[in-house]
């Protein structure tokens, strides 16, 4: 895909001097920050999103991508009373295709599967070692496969970014592993205040055990629960953002069929409480929200007269540019992902356009640990499979290797005797966004070799149950003869690590009003699948914000 259709060229617009206004329009408190969104309907979300940001507008708040952090921050900040522009480069997700449904399955997937792509690029891309992708349109799908030159990393693009095409996990970190990880961070306060806070407004819910032990869409999670166990390792449940009570109903036939009908990582049609349902929901429902789809921020730089100009392009869903824009914000709340903001950050940096930001800016990146693995079983795991994980094998404690895997489903439809994981590992090494001159992009070090500890520790586990259950790896669905999923990212985390790029909430020294506020500040591991903690740092974050730059 050239520039134009990746809306990535930098439009040259000089915006106008514009003096501050001031940035509360009502009674910004911590009262605000501290009430619960309602579960609402998507229409509201949807509705923010009727009245673009217009060329030349001179706006309080800007936000920069609508996954986790930037929900959260439209939020608080509309709570607070701030008149809120977020702006996010995908679609929004509520017009269905010619089949009814918004969203495709992973079975028969076409343009709405992939970002700019010809081609789907599945993470599990073979099948008996065969390549098992297929052509597509080009179009503005939901998931980006963003290739860097020894990893790939999917990410969800539309408003409510990866909460789109996520598994729903909703974990919270283990305590001392979290404070390990940030140790500036006030432990007490996340877990008394802050993690609670995220998981009801995420709208978090756990499986009924007894439905569980009898589903049929979860025998996978039960065999591989017994294998586990029989080789002396603990599982546990773990909560989900996917309604619980929705999928009894599909399982029952009651109602129509999402995560049991192979939807999950091109989104799901039903059940599902992704973030425009949830955060983005409740933002708009203060009428201080508007959301502009398919308009992705290219630049950004102080603006003469105070506050930031940032640079826009808007592109239809084919890719075609629609306009550029030039708009100047007071406050600009940086929400694109860790890929996402760390690109535009080391990029600006280089440009000189934000150049007294600190070395930190585009360190500390990891890839959570993350390395994928399946195993032949002798058990049927189902032909019925639940596209949520409603469980994992926690080894964390292993001083020889600690793993965290989510017993994955392989919901191809018929019984395939495969037990998939995605282990989540503590992988100590780190890489770097780096601007390549000669090119414009931004590169990413990240080395194959950098992985090895991520196989080392999950074979460590996973060699021990295969012994026991007399079972094999599988080594035709990654590649051919390749054991590992190794070269592909679910959990992009840092890039702009707290304390480190940032102060302790986010702020980036020497640019007042200039703030981050998604996975970016987690340094590169949370031991979990990560969207609980970066919801709940960026509650906290917001907070002391709110509290007192906006006082
Ligand atoms: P994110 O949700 O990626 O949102 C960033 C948004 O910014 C996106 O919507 C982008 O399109 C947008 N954007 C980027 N650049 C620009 C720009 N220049 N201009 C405008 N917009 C821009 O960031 N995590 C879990 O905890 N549990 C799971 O079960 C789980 N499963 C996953 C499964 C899959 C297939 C994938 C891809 C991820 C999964 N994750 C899971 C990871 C989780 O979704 C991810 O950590 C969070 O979405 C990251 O949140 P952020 O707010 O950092």
């Amino acid at each position: 895909m050239d520039d134009e259709q990746t809306g990535r060229s930098t439009p040259a617009r000089q915006s106008a001097p514009l003096s501050r206004r001031g940035f509360l329009l009502g009674t910004g408190s911590l009262l605000g920050a501290a009430a619960v969104p309602a579960l609402t309907t998507a229409g509201t979300a949807a509705a923010a999103a009727q009245q673009v940001i217009t060329d030349g507008a001179r706006v309080p708040a800007l936000i920069v991508g609508s996954g986790y952090g930037g929900a959260v921050a439209a939020l608080r900040l509309t709570q607070a009373g701030v008149q809120t522009q977020l702006v996010e480069m995908g679609q929004s997700w509520t017009t269905p295709g010619s089949d009814g449904k918004i969203f495709c399955n992973m079975l028969n997937p076409d343009q709405r599967s992939f970002w700019f792509r010809t081609r789907t690029d599945q993470p599990v891309g073979y099948f008996s070692g065969i390549e098992v992708n297929k052509s597509i349109s080009s179009y503005a799908g939901v998931l980006d496969s963003e290739q860097f030159a020894a990893t790939r990393i999917y990410q969800g693009r539309g408003v409510g970014g990866g909460s789109l095409v996520n598994g729903g996990m909703a974990v919270t970190p283990k305590r001392s592993y979290f404070e390990e990880i940030l140790p500036s961070v006030d432990a007490d306060e996340m877990y008394t205040t802050y993690f609670p806070r995220a998981t009801t407004a995420l709208g978090v819910n756990t499986i009924d055990q007894t439905w569980f032990e009898s589903a049929d869409c979860y025998q996978y999670a039960r065999v591989s629960r017994k294998t586990a166990t029989n080789a002396g390792f603990t599982t546990t449940f773990v909560p989900n953002v996917y309604d619980f009570t929705y999928m009894k109903a599909e399982q029952a036939s009651q109602v129509p069929r999402s995560a049991l009908a192979s939807e999950v990582i091109y989104g799901n049609n039903y059940g599902k409480r992704s973030l425009d349902k949830t955060y983005l929901a409740a933002a708009a429902a203060t009428g201080r929200l508007t959301i502009s789809p398919l308009h992705t921020v290219t630049s950004l730089a102080p603006a003469p007269g105070g506050g930031y100009s940032v640079q826009l392009t808007q592109i239809d869903t084919g890719g075609a540019v629609i306009a550029h824009k030039s708009v100047v914000a007071d406050r600009v709340f940086l929400a694109a992902g860790s890929v996402g903001t760390s690109k535009l950050l080391v990029s600006m940096k280089a440009q000189g356009r934000l150049a007294d930001l600190p070395s930190a800016v585009g360190q500390g990146w990891g890839n959570n640990g993350n390395v994928m693995v399946a195993r032949a079983g002798w058990d049927l795991t189902g032909a019925l499979q639940s596209g949520m994980p409603a469980m994992g094998i926690d080894n964390w404690a292993d001083p020889n290797g600690p793993v965290f895997a989510e017993i994955a489903p392989f919901p191809a439809g018929t019984e395939l005797w495969i037990n998939l994981y995605l282990a989540i590992t503590k992988n100590p090494n780190r890489a770097a966004f780096q601007f390549n001159s000669s090119t414009g992009q931004v590169d990413l070090t990240w080395q194959a070799a950098q992985t090895q500890p991520s196989i080392d520790a999950a074979k460590h586990m996973f060699d021990q149950i295969n012994a026991k259950a007399g079972t094999i790896y599988r080594t035709d669905l990654f590649g051919v003869y390749k054991t590992w999923g190794d070269d592909f990212v679910y959990h992009p985390l840092g890039g702009c690590v707290l304390n480190q790029a940032t102060d302790n909430y986010g702020r980036l020294p020497g640019y007042a009003g200039l703030y981050v506020v998604d996975g970016s500040l987690i340094p590169g591991s949370t031991g979990v699948n990560p969207f609980v903690t970066i919801t709940a740092l960026a509650e906290r974050n917001l907070a002391q914000i709110i509290a007192t730059d906006l006082a």
